[in-house]
Order: structure tokens, then sequence, then C-alpha cells
């Protein structure tokens, strides 16, 4: 296996590449990050090295660039099946909250943007956010009661579904969003994952974020 390379964007802000980046790490496939800074000037320049989407994450194989996270997450399951649930129905079930999250949840991702390090905010809690902010507490509390018996993760054992749900679990930190003993439950595994302090410690490391970004000693 030549050595993946995984392009990600700010750590502390970059959702889609928090996924990305999880779902390798929680495979425990060798990788590397290549870090680039959103918004700046060179970053049109410099992603367009890699794929012609212009976002991140993208997974470079050799040659070949793998953009977009949920199709990431599909190549890393084909070398490591078991970062997908199992069972058949439990998979399929997972599938579909993943491309739930992927494809939807608006105003949440709009108006409760990912800050890793932010606490105590607050925003109006327009219709369309309660009603997102609702949808994932159902989702938490029902997923986890009917498939999460074997351990603390949304199937039980981790899975891809996880990685897809962690940046939400870090906004309703951030934004003081109170929900259900069950769905918070599961919010605290999310949040306790040492991977993501492993996520944010990376960035320190290769001198891309400062130590007072992360709040890190
Ligand atoms: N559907 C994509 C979304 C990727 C995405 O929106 N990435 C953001 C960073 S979190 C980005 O690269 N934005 C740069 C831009 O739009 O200029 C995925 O799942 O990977």
């Amino acid at each position: 296996m030549s050595q993946w390379k995984l392009v990600v964007g700010n750590r502390n802000y970059s959702s889609w590449s928090l996924r990305g980046w999880l779902v390798l790490q929680h495979s425990g496939l060798p990788f590397s990050c290549i870090d680039l800074q959103l918004q700046s000037a060179e970053f049109a320049a410099e992603v367009a090295r890699y794929t012609p989407v212009g976002k991140v994450p993208v997974l470079l194989v050799g040659e070949m660039a793998i953009w977009d996270s949920l199709a990431i997450a599909e190549f890393v399951a084909e070398q490591r099946a078991d970062i997908w649930p199992a069972d058949p129905l439990a998979r399929a079930r997972a599938r579909s909250l993943c491309a739930e999250m992927h494809a939807g949840f608006g105003a949440l991702r709009q108006q409760m943007p990912m800050n890793l390090q932010a606490r105590d905010r607050q925003v109006p809690l327009r219709p369309e956010l309660a009603a997102d902010i609702a949808r994932i507490e159902a989702i938490w509390s029902q997923t986890r009661q009917q498939f999460g018996a074997v351990g603390p993760w949304l199937f039980g054992h981790w899975s891809i579904a996880d990685a897809f749900f962690a940046p939400v679990a870090a906004r309703f930190r951030s934004y003081g969003v109170a929900i259900g003993e069950e769905a918070a439950r599961y919010q605290q595994t999310l949040l306790a994952d040492p991977a993501i302090e492993q996520w944010l410690a990376d960035g320190v490391d290769q001198g891309i974020i400062s130590a007072a970004e992360v709040g890190l000693r």
C-alpha cells in the first residue's frame, strides 16, 4: 500500500476534514496529513493541486485523489470492513444516517459553525435550527436504543457514523445545546474520544495552529 495522505483544512474549523481524519485514524491504517489554511489567499491554488472540486478533505493514494468525506470513508472501509456495523441492516441504517448528515442539516451547519475550542456561544434558536437539533437528538437516542447495546458508540462498536456525528457533538457543546439523557450520553462518548484531542495536537505539532488557539499547553 502506498503511503496515504489526507489533505485537510483548519483543524479547529473544518468539520468535513475532521470526519475524514477520524475515519482514517480509527481504521488504524497508516496515513499522514497535508494541512491547508481555509480562506487563505493560497487555499484555492493549493487545493486545486489535489482536487478539481476545491474542497477538503481529499485522500491521496499514490497518483489517485479521492475527494469528499463519504467517498473517502467508503474507500477506507473497503480495506477495513469493520468500520461499518457488521449486521447488514445495521450497516444500511448507518449508511442512511451518514447520507442524511452529509446531505442535510443546513441550518445546523450554517447557524452553528464548528469551532472545536469554542464554549458559551449563543445563537437564536430559529425554527429550522430547532428542527435540525430535534432530528439529531432523535437519531442519537433511537439508534443507541435500537443498535447500541454492545458498546457506547452509535452502533455499539465505533463506526463511520460516529465520525459523521462527532462535529455535531462539538457544536452542541460550543452552543450549549441541551438534549435528552440518552443523546447526551452519546454526545459525551463522542467528545471523550482521545482521537479528537489527537487531531488538534497533531496540528500543533506540525506548526499549523498555535497552541494558544487550541487551548493546549
Ligand atoms: N461534501 C464535502 C464537503 C467538503 C467541504 O465543504 N469542505 C470545506 C471545509 S469543511 C471546504 O473545503 N471549503 C472550502 C471552500 O469552500 O472554499 C465532503 O463531504 O467532503
